[in-house]
C-alpha cells in the first residue's frame, strides 16, 4: 500500500520539511513539502545532502543490529546481538563499575546539533555522573554565557525592514548555514544596507560584503574595543540608552583609550581606518544586525574578551532589544530543556566530584546556579547541561590517570571524537583505555572502531525531529517520522531509555517512546506532537524593548535580569567569579617547540597561523564523506592559502602539504584562497571511509586529521569557561619530501 507521509530532514540543524512516498514501511520517494516550516525552494536548491536522505535510509554503510565487539579492542571484528543482550550486558557492566567508583565513573561525550541530547543527559543526571563533555565551551555556550550576563539572557538577531547594518564576524553563512538567515543577507547585499564581513579569509560571504575586514585571527577583541573607542570618541554613542541602563561608562571609557585605532591596526593587522570606518556603519546607520561564529567562539583565551566587547558594543550604541537588531528571546512557553534533562534532580553529594569545579568557575554547576538565580527572578531558567558541561581535558586525565578519580566507562552520542574532538592521540589513548566504551551510531565510525558496543540508531526519517535552540527562545519546529526505523534500529531515547530502566531509572522515563516525550513537552502550550506536525513550528510572539515595560508588583520598569537590572559594563556576576573589570584581550600561545620549527625549516618551510575547520559545503564535520557524488569533486582534505604563503613554500594548488604543531602532523592538499598573509586554513573531520577500517589505519584517521594538531589543555584555556583554540593556532608547514611518510 502506497501512502504520504510528512517528515523531516536532520542533515543539518535547519530541517527542512518533506513528504515520503512509503510503500510497506520503505520510503520510495521524498519530495519537498511546502505546506511546512521549514520549507523554501531556493534552499533546497542549494542543498546537495537533501536527496541523500532517500540512499542513507538503506546505505550499506549503517548499522543495522547491536553489534559486540570480537577479539581485541580497534580490531573491527562484531558480533550481532539482540537489544535484550545488549542493554542487559551494558547495565551490568554499568552497575559493576558504579558499585565499585561511584556513578562519576562514567562519562558521555556528544557533538553538533544532530540529535536530541536531553536523554543522554537526563541519564547522566539521574545517575549522578557530571562527566557529560559537550562541545559547549567551543560551540554556542561563550556567546550564551555572555549574552546572558550582559542583558539577563540569550537574544536572538532580527533582521528586518528597520534594519539599517549588517555585522557578520567570524561565521559563513554561505558555506555553514544553508538557511533563511543566509537567504535574507543575500537580499540585504542587493538593497540599501551595508554588509561588513569580518574575516581573515575572504570568503564567500564576503565577496557579497559592502566592507570586508581581513584581521589577523585571535585579534578581534582588540579590534571590537577600538570601535568602541572610536565610537565613544567621535561622540557617536546612544546618550540616553547609556544613562537610562547602562553602568560603569566612565571606567569604559577609560579602559578602551589604550584600544586607539593606530594601536590596534598594528595587533590586528588592518588599516586603522577600517577600525573607523566600522565604528562608524555600526553606530551611525540605525539598526544593527551582528552574527558572530566559530571564527569568534573558538579562540582560546580571547573567547570572553570578544564576546564581552559584542555585548558592550551592542549597549553602547543601543542595539539591545531593539527591532531590526536583536531581541531578548523568551524562554519557551513549552517544557524547555533544562526541565526534560532533569537537572534539578541531580544529587546534591555528587556537586563535589565536578572536576572542573573551582577550575572554570562559570562552566561550573555553582556558576550556572548563580546565574540562573538571576535570570530565574524573570521566570527563565538556563539550560544547565550545556552550560555547565565538564571538560575534555579533565575528563581525558581521569580516563588516563585515574586522576583524581577513575573514569572507566563512556557513552559517545552523535559525535565522532577521533575526528573532531581537539588532540587526537590523547582521545585515541583515553578511549583505548576504558573498561567499556558505548557508541550510538549510524555507522562504524573510526570512533565506534574502538568501541565495546556500537548501537545503531535512527536517523531523520526514521524518528521524530524538534529543535529548540536549548530552550532559550520560545521557538521550535520539527516534525514526524515518515516510518518505524528500518531493521533493529532504535532512536537516541529509546536506547537510552532502555539503559536507564536496567538501571533503576524507570519511574522518571513515563515516556515509552519519543513521540509520548514530545507530546508531554508540547502539553504546557496546549498541543499534541500530532497537531505540532501539522505546521511544525510553535513561535512565541517577541516584543523588543522589554526593559520599559512595567513591572506590576514593583509599579516601575523592569530592566535586564542582571544584579543591578542594568546593563553593567563591569560585569557584576562575572566579578564574584574572579572575572576581570573590563574585558582584555589576552596574548594567544605563539609558542612552538624549536625543534618542530627546526624540522620546518630544513624542508623549507615556516610557521604560520592556523584556522582549522572552516565549514565547507557538501561535507559536516566527519560526515558524507563516503558519499561517492561528493568524493568525484572534493577528494581529499585541503589547506587553503594565499598566492604569497604558497610561494614561500614552494608549493601551487593541488600540491601535498605537511601541518604539523607539537602535537603531531597532517597532510593536506594545498587550495589557493584570498586570505590574510601567512595564514593556513585546513579542513577538519577528514578520514578516508574507503580505506581498512580498525587498527593500525583506522580507515585513514591519521592522515588528514586536524585535531592531531590541536588541543584542549586548560594552561591554554580561557580561565572562566575553559574555552580551547581550533583557531588563531601557531603551527608550521613545509612541502613533503619525495616519499615522507603519510
Ligand atoms: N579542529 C576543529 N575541531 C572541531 C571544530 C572545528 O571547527 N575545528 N568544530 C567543533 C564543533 S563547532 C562541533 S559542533 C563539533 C562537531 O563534531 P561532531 O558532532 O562529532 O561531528 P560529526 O562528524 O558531524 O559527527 C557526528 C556523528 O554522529 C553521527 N550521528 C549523526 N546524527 C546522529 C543521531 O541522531 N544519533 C546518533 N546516535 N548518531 C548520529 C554521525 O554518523 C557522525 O558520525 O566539532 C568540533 N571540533
Ligand atoms: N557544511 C557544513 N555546515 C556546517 C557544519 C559543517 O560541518 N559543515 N557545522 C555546523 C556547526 S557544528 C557549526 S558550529 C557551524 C559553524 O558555522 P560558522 O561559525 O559559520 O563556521 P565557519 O564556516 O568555520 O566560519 C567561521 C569563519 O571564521 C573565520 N575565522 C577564523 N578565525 C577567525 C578569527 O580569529 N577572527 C575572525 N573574525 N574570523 C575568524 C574563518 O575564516 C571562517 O570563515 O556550522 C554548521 N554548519
Ligand atoms: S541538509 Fe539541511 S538544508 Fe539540506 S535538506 Fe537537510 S535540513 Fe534542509
Ligand atoms: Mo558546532
Amino acid at each position: 500500500m502506497r501512502e504520504m507521509h510528512k517528515t523531516n530532514c536532520h542533515f543539518c540543524g535547519y530541517l527542512c520539511a518533506f513528504e515520503a512516498t512509503v510503500e510497506d514501511g520503505r520510503v520510495i520517494d521524498l519530495t519537498p513539502d511546502p505546506t511546512r516550516y521549514p520549507y523554501d525552494p531556493a534552499i533546497l536548491k542549494g542543498c546537495r545532502r537533501w536527496r541523500t536522505n532517500l540512499t542513507f535510509l538503506d546505505d550499506p554503510h549503517r548499522v543495522n543490529h547491536p553489534l559486540r565487539r570480537v577479539g581485541e579492542r580497534g580490531g573491527n571484528r562484531w558480533e550481532r546481538v539482540g537489544w535484550d543482550e545488549a542493554l542487559d550486558d551494558i547495565a551490568t557492566r554499568l552497575k559493576e563499575l558504579v558499585g565499585h567508583y561511584g556513578p562519576q565513573v562514567l562519562a558521555s561525550m556528544i557533538g553538533g546539533p544532530h540529535a536530541s541530547f536531553w536523554p543522554l543527559h537526563r541519564f547522566m543526571n539521574l545517575l549522578g555522573s557530571p562527566n557529560n563533555v559537550g562541545i559547549g565551551q567551543i560551540c554556542w555556550n561563550p556567546r550564551i554565557w555572555m549574552d546572558t550576563l550582559a542583558f539577563g539572557w540569550p537574544i536572538e538577531a532580527d533582521i528586518s525592514a528597520q534594519t539599517a547594518c549588517v555585522f557578520i564576524w567570524g561565521t559563513n553563512p554561505a558555506q555553514s548555514d544553508n538557511s533563511a538567515f543566509w537567504r535574507a543577507l543575500l537580499g540585504i547585499s542587493k538593497g540599501s544596507v551595508p554588509l561588513v564581513v569580518v574575516d581573515p579569509r575572504r570568503t564567500q560571504t564576503a565577496a557579497i560584503a559592502d566592507l570586508w575586514i581581513s584581521p589577523r585571527p585571535g585579534t578581534d577583541a582588540t579590534f571590537i574595543l577600538s570601535m568602541v573607542d572610536v565610537i565613544i570618541e567621535n561622540d557617536w554613542y546612544d546618550h540616553a540608552f547609556v544613562e537610562r541602563w547602562c553602568l560603569g561608562f566612565e571606567g569604559l571609557r577609560q579602559h578602551v583609550a589604550s584600544y586607539a585605532p593606530l594601536q590596534a591596526a598594528v595587533v590586528c593587522e588592518v588599516p586603522a581606518g577600517q577600525i573607523v570606518e566600522a565604528a562608524r556603519l555600526f553606530a551611525c546607520l540605525g539598526p544593527t544586525v551582528l552574527i558572530s561564529g566559530r571564527g569568534i567562539d573558538q579562540v582560546g583565551r580571547n573567547v570572553l574578551p570578544a564576546h564581552r566587547a559584542f555585548t558592550i558594543l551592542r549597549a553602547i550604541t543601543g542595539n539591545v532589544d531593539r527591532a531590526g537588531s536583536c531581541i531578548i528571546g523568551s524562554a519557551s512557553d513549552f517544557t524547555p530543556e533544562v526541565d526534560l534533562e532533569m537537572s534539578d534532580s541531580f544529587a546534591a553529594a555528587q556537586k563535589s566530584t565536578q572536576l572542573q569545579r573551582g577550575i572554570t568557575p562559570l562552566q561550573s554547576f555553582d556558576g550556572v546556579e548563580g546565574a540562573d538565580a538571576l535570570t530565574s527572578r524573570f521566570g527563565r531558567h538556563l539550560p544547565k547541561r550545556y552550560l555547565d558541561s565538564a571538560h575534555p581535558d579533565l575528563v581525558l586525565k581521569a580516563m588516563l590517570t585515574g586522576e583524581p578519580y577513575s573514569i572507566r566507562a563512556l557513552i559517545v552520542e552523535a559525535t565522532n571524537p577521533l575526528l573532531t574532538y581537539a588532540d587526537t592521540h590523547r582521545v585515541f589513548e583515553a578511549l583505548s583505555s576504558l573498561d567499556l566504551l558505548v557508541v550510538l551510531e549510524y555507522r562504524i565510525t573510526p570512533t565506534a572502531m574502538l568501541a565495546d558496543y556500537v548501537l545503531p540508531a535512527a536517523g531523520a526519517i526514521e524518528r521524530p525531529v524538534f529543535q529548540a535552540h536549548g530552550g532559550v527562545a520560545n521557538l521550535g519546529y520539527g516534525g514526524p517520522a515518515a516510518v518505524k526505523p528500518y531493521y533493529e534500529r532504535k532512536t537516541d531515547y529509546e536506547i537510552l531509555r532502555g539503559l536507564a530502566l536496567r538501571m533503576g531509572q524507570g519511574d522518571r522515563w513515563p515516556d515509552e517512546t519519543l513521540e509520548d516525550a514530545f507530546d508531554r513537552m508540547l502539553a504546557p502550550v496546549g498541543l499534541s506532537w500530532e497537531t505540532f506536525c501539522e505546521t511544525g513550528i510553535y513561535a512565541g510572539a517577541e516584543v523588543p524593548c522589554k526593559q520599559e515595560q512595567v513591572d506590576p508588583r514593583t509599579g516601575k520598569p523592569k530592566g535586564f535580569a542582571t544584579t543591578t537590572g542594568k546593563i553593567e559594563f563591569s560585569n557584576e556576576y562575572l566579578k564574584t567569579l574572579g572575572g576581570e573589570t573590563y574585558p582584555t584581550p589576552k596574548p594567544l600561545r605563539t609558542s612552538l617547540s624549536a625543534q618542530i620549527v627546526d624540522t620546518a625549516q630544513e624542508r623549507g618551510g615556516g610557521r604560520f597561523d592556523l584556522i582549522t575547520g572552516a565549514r565547507r559545503q557538501p561535507y559536516n564535520a566527519s560526515m558524507f564523506l563516503d558519499d561517492p557524488r561528493f568524493r568525484m569533486h572534493y577528494p581529499r582534505a585541503q589547506a587553503s592559502m594565499n598566492a604569497t604563503t604558497a610561494a614561500s613554500l614552494d608549493v601551487v594548488a593541488g600540491d601535498d602539504i605537511i601541518v604539523a604543531t607539537d602535537r603531531g602532523k597532517a597532510r593536506f592538499e594545498v587550495r589557493i584562497e584570498d586570505m590574510h598573509d601567512d595564514l593556513i586554513s585546513a579542513d577538519y573531520g577528514w578520514w578516508y571511509p574507503e580505506r581498512p577500517a580498525g587498527a593500525p589505519d583506522f580507515s585513514g584517521m591519521w592522515e588528514s586529521n586536524v585535531n592531531v594538531l590541536t588541543d584542549c589543555d586548560l594552561a591554554y584555556g580561557e580561565e572562566l569557561i575553559g574555552t580551547w583554540s581550533y583557531n588563531a593556532l601557531p603551527c608550521v608547514a613545509w612541502k613533503p619530501i619525495e616519499g615522507e611518510d603519510r
